[in-house]
């Protein structure tokens, strides 16, 4: 089998579903998997999250990006500042998984590994030829090291344009609350709500497959575009369909 090339959307700590996902899609070493981003809040598992994350990091081509969730994280870490913001966004202790107490007292309990993973081997943005890999999003005319973090981190799919280099931009963070891809031509994006009572999602960029899983562990596959679909040949088509008018 060639490699792929595998996404996979926010995580937000369900540990289950991503290893119903992962025992369903398979990936081999030679895949590449691209992480999206936002490992932790909301879920019911995510110390155990991060650790497994860990383990799936010993394979070097396997890329993680650092959601805005992940990044609230470090930022409380390094300062307390950002502890209501961090809070209010997770929706209560963002720490429960890690022990009993308050999330201060819990900042004590997270593993060194788990800061390490967050701080150093999750990456802002991925590229190829053919793919910009963003938590958030990216505007149009820039490069995606030219791009602001904050928005590779946070930007909303309601915001997202055709990127001018024609390639395909491949998010997460922006949770469909129907379970489903939102595949804009130029854009899709795979937060598929999970933290909602939906899906988490694992998308085939070489054939856009895609394959599920609920929090139960069940899984459903489809897809998103027909069998020798190119991503970047389909995103300048709807670059063009898209910008008349
Ligand atoms: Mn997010």
């Amino acid at each position: 089998m060639d490699m792929r090339l595998l996404a996979i959307g926010d995580i937000h700590g369900y540990l289950g579903s991503l290893e119903a996902l992962l025992s369903e899609v398979n990936p081999t070493p030679q895949d590449r998997v691209v992480f999206l981003g936002d490992y932790v809040n909301k879920g019911p598992s995510v110390s155990s999250t991060v650790d497994f994350l860990i383990e799936l990091s010993r394979h070097p081509d396997w890329i993680f990006l650092r959601g805005n969730h992940d990044q609230m994280m470090l930022d409380t870490y390094h300062d307390l500042d950002s502890l209501d913001a961090w809070e209010c966004l997770s929706g209560g202790n963002p720490l429960a998984s890690y022990g009993r107490g308050s999330t201060v007292d819990l900042l004590t309990r997270v593993p060194r590994s788990h800061w390490k993973f967050l701080e150093e081997r999750c990456l802002d943005f991925f590229e190829t030829e053919s793919h910009i890999f963003v938590h958030g999003g990216i505007r149009p005319s820039l490069e995606p090291c030219q791009e602001e973090v904050e928005r590779l981190q946070s930007m909303v799919l309601s915001d997202a344009m055709p990127h001018e280099s024609g390639r395909l931009v491949v998010c997460g963070h922006s949770s469909q609350a129907t379970g489903e891809i939102a595949d804009l031509g130029h854009t899709v994006c795979i937060d598929t709500g999970i933290a909602k009572g939906q899906f988490l999602t694992c998308l085939d960029l070489e054939d856009f497959s895609y394959t599920q899983a609920s929090e139960k562990g069940e899984i459903r596959k489809g897809q998103l575009r027909p069998i020798g679909s190119s991503a970047l040949v389909e995103g300048r088509k709807g670059i063009e369909s898209e910008s008349i008018g």
